[in-house]
């Protein structure tokens, strides 16, 4: 299932995935970052969608549709809050990408991208949250022959290398 996962440098509002996934807050109300920014892009119907959500739970997600995005759906996940390791974050993180994979499989979607969750106002290290991230993503794959590409699109050149560094290990 490796060859089913790629790493690349990008802005993930552009993608043209079946859904992309938001590194969103349990408000599911919008934010800054990546969040933000999918919300500009995919205009103020998505915010209206989000507020009939009442929320999520950290380490699950929720769908919604994709709007003036390319991406058909969104996929809503609160990251955890990076607390030193001990508080279950590892854990959370692996359930946001999980679920999100979950819904994907469920809404038939072939390709999913992901942004990197928690790494940047969450504060999540992204060494252990990229690791996390594709050994979770490899997992899911190899019993769900349904998705045929997950895309890990990271903002910056450092975020991919230790996205790279991560799948290599894997
Ligand atoms: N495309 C891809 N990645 C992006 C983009 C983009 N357009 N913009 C930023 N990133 P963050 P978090 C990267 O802080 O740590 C929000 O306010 C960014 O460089 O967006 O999970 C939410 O509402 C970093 O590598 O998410 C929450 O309150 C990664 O996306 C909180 O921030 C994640 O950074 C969530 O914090």
């Amino acid at each position: 299932m490796k060859d089913r996962i790629e790493i690349i440098q990008g802005d993930i509002t552009r993608s043209d995935a079946d859904a992309i996934a938001n590194a969103a807050n349990t408000s599911l109300l919008g934010g800054g970052g990546v969040d933000g920014a999918i919300h500009r892009a995919a205009g103020p119907q998505l915010l209206a969608e989000c507020r009939t959500l009442h929320g999520c739970e950290t380490g699950r997600a929720k769908i919604t549709r994709g709007y003036n995005l390319k991406a058909k759906y969104v996929l809503h996940t609160p990251g955890p809050v990076w607390s030193g390791g001990g508080h279950g974050e590892a854990e959370k993180l692996a359930g946001c990408y999980r679920s999100c994979l979950e819904l994907a499989s469920q809404y038939g979607c072939k390709t999913v991208d992901f942004p990197s969750i928690s790494t940047g106002v969450y504060g999540y290290p992204v060494d252990k949250a990229a690791r996390v991230a594709v050994s979770t993503i490899a997992d899911y794959l190899a019993s769900h022959g349904e998705i045929e590409r997950v895309r890990m699109v990271c903002f910056d050149a450092r975020t991919k290398a230790a996205y790279d560094a991560a799948l290599s290990e894997l």
